[in-house]
């Protein structure tokens, strides 16, 4: 692990995006609950909420939840289908700002980066050049956004996430225990459900008490990411900003109707997703070597199965049997409301060098 000391990182994570992108074409819907995600059909509809705007989130509605379930919380909100070209092009927009020459840049998903500017020298000249970056994209772009500021990327996505929307949060690394310590566990990327129960099974509810355990505990728990998890806790993650080589997943999904157990439509299901990711992997001119399938059962329970290929490849016909023998595997005496394909493991501009070199 790298010492992060003397390290200043910016994160940035747009406001309820894809929601302020169509409030930002229909200023009309300033103000009011704006949910994006499948059409709810008056409380029938099948898919869920891919996001919604802060006004929604007042009566609890959430990514990812069912739409059906938003409806019943906020029927009178204003319900639009994703339209994800016009997001891929706003977010261009914001990561323009961001590439400043001399800063390290990483993109970390469609409304997200991480930006090192340890050479700003500085947190007060770190947090000049946050307001300056969260100016113009409200001027330039007529978008909000939250900025946090520490010594490492955890801290600075943490921080970005404690005021919201529209919040710039700086963290010196002298004040990073205190600004941790109170926070619940969840609040560190990659600890989920699962991590916060075994967790709480110990005591150990807030990132003060996994901070302040005897790391031994953790060791005879977790084995040795124990040590790791109390090291995230202190605010190091050792990780540097660097760019990432385009993205690192292409998937899509799709809802059904009904809960189907008929292999026609799961195939048919399934065929048109193969289409979906083979295309935009073609258009992206990318090679992978991992295939993903997502299933998700009547009653919520989603489980997933992946597998590599031996090469990098582009090829439909590998997507599509390997995505038929995974989802078989995945078929059992259950009905099915989802699934999912993912594309991954893409191969590097480097690794693409290499071959090129053979
Ligand atoms: P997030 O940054 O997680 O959420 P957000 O920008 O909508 O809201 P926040 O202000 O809390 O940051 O995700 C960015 C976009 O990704 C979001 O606008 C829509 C999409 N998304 C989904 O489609 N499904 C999901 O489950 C999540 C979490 C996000
Ligand atoms: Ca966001």
């Amino acid at each position: 692990m790298t010492d992060s000391t003397g390290r200043i990182i910016l994160h940035l994570d747009m406001d309820s995006f894809y929601a302020s992108v169509e409030i930002r074409k229909r200023p009309d819907l300033a103000g009011k609950p704006v949910i994006i995600g499948a059409d709810p059909k008056h409380g029938k509809g099948r898919g869920v909420v891919a996001t919604c705007s802060y006004k929604a989130r007042e009566f609890g509605v959430r990514s990812a939840m069912p739409i059906s379930h938003a409806y019943t919380l906020c029927p009178h909100a204003v319900y639009l289908p994703p339209d994800f070209p016009l997001y891929v092009h706003a977010s261009a927009d914001v990561m323009a700002i961001l590439r400043i020459p001399g800063y390290p840049f990483e993109q970390v998903s469609i409304d997200e980066a991480f930006l090192d500017i340890t050479a700003r020298g500085s947190y007060p000249e770190a947090e000049k050049l946050a307001r300056h970056l969260k100016e113009r994209i409200r001027n330039e772009l007529g978008l909000t956004c939250s900025v946090g500021i520490g010594p490492s990327k955890l801290v600075a996505k943490i921080a970005s996430d404690f005021h919201k929307p529209d919040g710039l949060t700086v963290v010196p690394p002298e004040t990073v225990t205190g600004f941790l310590a109170p926070l619940p566990v969840r609040k560190i990327p990659g600890i989920g459900q699962k991590s916060e129960s075994e967790l709480s099974g110990l005591g150990i509810r807030t990132i003060g008490d996994l901070a302040a355990i005897n790391v031994q505990v953790l060791l005879a728990r977790f084995g040795k990411g124990g040590a790791g998890l109390q090291e995230l806790a202190l605010g190091n993650d050792g990780g540097i900003v660097a760019e990432r080589d385009g993205p690192r997943s292409v998937s899509r999904e799709t809802t059904f109707e009904e809960d189907t157990d008929d292999p026609r439509i799961l195939g048919a299901a399934l065929d048109e997703l193969v289409r979906d990711v083979h295309r935009t992997l073609r258009e992206d001119g990318l090679r992978f070597r991992t295939v993903t399938v997502k299933v998700r059962y009547t009653g919520f329970v989603t489980k997933t199965k992946a597998r590599s290929v031996s090469h990098y490849t582009d090829d439909i016909k590998t997507i599509a049997s390997t995505g038929r023998s995974l989802m078989n595997e995945l078929l059992v005496d259950r009905k099915i409301r989802l699934v999912g394909l993912r594309l991954s493991g893409f191969e590097t501009r480097d690794s693409r060098q290499r071959t090129l070199e053979l």
